[in-house]
């Protein structure tokens, strides 16, 4: 029995919140005055975009001969280790007849994304384009025989919707000199056959055929040198100097940072512009059985989340063979969408959070002489915000502009609020200060992070395709045992913390369904190794209950992220993790 008891105590789900402030804006650091920082700039301001991933795997959609495929959908050629010449033929079916790209740019207006970036051409190196570099391509390759590219570009420009690419520069499994491929092709690679005679030629076809791009999203960088990165670097920019490139082009050649896949940094990242390509369910591809969606509030409290920390938010519909994007998906889109058209002011445009993030409550944006505070969990009758010195002179919900009372003492602000919230998925109040930039008491600055720092289940990537959130409880739930993938929540500091810390754990469990073994784990970048703490579940009567771990984990600024889980076994899958405590020793 590794647990400690100590930390006992009993957990009132009711949040309040507490802030106090002396307020340096972070933000973007200043870009030069140059194509790319122009770019940047409006890519800042613009928040939201729609990702698309689209291809021949859209036919399988997670099932190979009669077989289910755990994980991602456009994975299944490597997960089923499908020949070359078999995967193939796929492109003799794929005949999209119901793709409608007018349809596609009016859902990502109507969801209020304010630019695109579609597959080209993913690891299977199905090029989505006409390509005369490859004859492995939709036009000359399936019977549908046209380029949807070029007119989903113009449908976007249509509507003032930025347009980019996603290209797979380093794996392609239908390459014998790329990345990824080791069923067909087990001898070694020469990147720079695959290099010159497939990527640039296709990178210069997309850079020159389908109008200004605002971006070039690259992906999975493993093989390629920083003499080939940079040339491709060089590449993209000689030909559009204001086209964007993401970090995940490698060697840290990028314009832009790029999170992990659905991972939000647990505090505001300032250090540079960056995005978080996130799943609408669990796969990108589309994938027939994958109905694990995500709920709208979750994602206009992601959204929230993510911008007042500095971000980007690349949202992924995975559209079917047939060019249809899923029901679910546009359902849940246009709900964004809806939320946006009233709250757009608080998203576009806005500069993060002056303030760390105590807890789930709100999260915050600011624009010059205004704060906004996004309600995401509704505190009761009551939000005290602590740390913020600028004088409030009005304070207003923005979905209807009524009037909010509050009383201002020093350096704390006490809102009133009704009983429920204003909007079912986040609300909005408005602070109109007396200041251009908010001042905030040093002590509540975005980058002065408590000795005790809770990470939330609600703002922890879902690893795994049977873990679920609970909104009624904020809490994770089902971790059942996985070999691949494993049910976990994971947790991306990006730099934030440094330092020993010893852990709590927040969660609950019926007596009877005790008894697993649980494990909270640091993944250090680049290396297998982790650093653990174990600990066993032991029950709380089905109440929140917070207990200390034995021990205590070191986290240094590169590692990537801290994960909880329940590898072992089932006994306690049904345990609801509320949130672990990071408790930082002094010295
Ligand atoms: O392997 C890909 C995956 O299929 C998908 O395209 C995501 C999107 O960010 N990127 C890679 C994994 O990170």
């Amino acid at each position: 029995m590794f647990i400690r008891r100590s930390l006992f105590s009993c957990i009132a789900l009711a949040l309040v919140v507490s802030v106090e402030a002396r307020a340096c804006l972070p933000g973007t650091a200043a870009q030069p005055a140059d194509a790319t920082g122009e770019a940047l700039a409006h890519f800042d301001r613009i928040k939201f975009g729609m990702f698309i991933h689209w291809g021949l795997y859209a036919i399988p959609a997670g099932e190979w001969k009669g077989k289910y495929y755990r994980g991602i959908g456009e994975w299944i050629m490597f997960r089923a280790r499908i020949p070359v010449r078999e995967y193939e033929q796929l492109a003799s079916r794929f005949n999209p007849l119901k793709f409608n790209a007018e349809e596609w740019a009016q859902l990502a207006q109507d969801a209020g994304m304010r630019y695109m970036v579609i597959t080209s051409k993913h690891h299977d190196g199905f090029a989505m384009f006409g390509s005369k570099a490859s004859r492995y391509n939709i036009v000359d390759a399936t019977p549908y025989g046209r380029d949807p590219m070029k007119e989903l570009a113009a449908a976007c420009a249509k509507r003032n919707i930025g347009f980019g690419f996603y290209y797979s520069q380093d794996q392609d499994w239908h390459e014998p000199h790329a990345r990824g491929n080791d069923w067909d092709f087990p001898h070694e690679r020469k990147p720079e056959i695959y290099l010159r005679g497939k990527v640039f030629p296709q990178v210069k076809e997309l850079l020159t055929g389908y109008g200004p791009l605002s971006l070039i999203w690259f992906d999975t960088p493993g093989l390629l040198s920083e003499k080939q990165v940079t040339e491709l670097r060089q590449l993209v920019k000689s030909l559009q100097p204001s086209c964007l490139i993401n970090s995940r082009i490698g060697h840290n050649k990028g314009d832009y940072f790029q999170t992990g896949d659905n991972a939000i940094p647990i505090q505001v990242y300032s250090r540079m512009k960056w995005e978080v390509p996130a799943t609408l369910n669990d796969t990108w591809g589309y994938k027939k059985n994958d109905q694990n969606w995500k709920d709208p509030a979750d994602l206009i409290g992601k959204l929230a989340d993510i911008v007042s920390k500095g971000g980007n938010y690349l949202l992924n519909v995975g559209p079917t063979a047939e060019g249809v994007i899923p029901e679910a998906s546009q359902r849940i889109l246009r709900t964004i969408g809806k939320w946006l058209a009233v709250n757009g002011e608080s998203i576009y445009g806005a500069s993060p959070s002056p303030f760390h993030f105590p807890d789930i409550t709100w999260r915050c944006t600011v624009k010059p002489g205004r704060v906004y505070l996004h309600i995401l969990n509704w505190p009761g009758r009551q939000l005290m915000l602590n740390g913020l010195e600028s004088r409030v002179r009005r304070a207003y919900f923005l979905a209807n502009r009524r009037p909010v009372t509050f009383r201002q003492k020093g350096s704390a602000l006490a809102l009133d609020l009704p009983a429920e919230p204003v909007d079912p998925y986040n609300t909005v109040v408005v602070l109109e200060i007396a200041d251009e930039t908010p001042r905030v008491a040093e002590a509540y600055r975005h980058d002065r992070l408590p000795a005790r720092l809770d990470l939330y289940a609600w703002s922890a990537r879902l690893r795994g395709e049977e873990i679920r959130y609970d909104r009624a409880t904020l809490s994770a739930t089902n971790f059942v045992k996985a070999e691949t993938e494993r049910n976990e929540l994971w947790w991306y500091p990006y730099g934030s913390l440094d330092g020993e810390y010893e852990v709590e754990i927040t969660y609950s469990c019926e007596d009877q369904a005790a008894g697993s073994p649980f494990r909270i784990a640091v993944q250090r970048s680049g290396q297998a190794s982790r650093e653990e703490l174990r600990g066993r579940i032991e029950g709380t009567g089905g109440r929140f209950l917070s207990r200390g771990v034995e021990g205590a984990i070191r986290i240094r600024p590169g590692d990537q992220y801290i994960s909880f889980g329940l590898p072992e076994d089932d006994r306690s899958a049904k345990v609801r993790l509320w949130k672990i405590t990071l408790v930082r020793r002094a010295g």
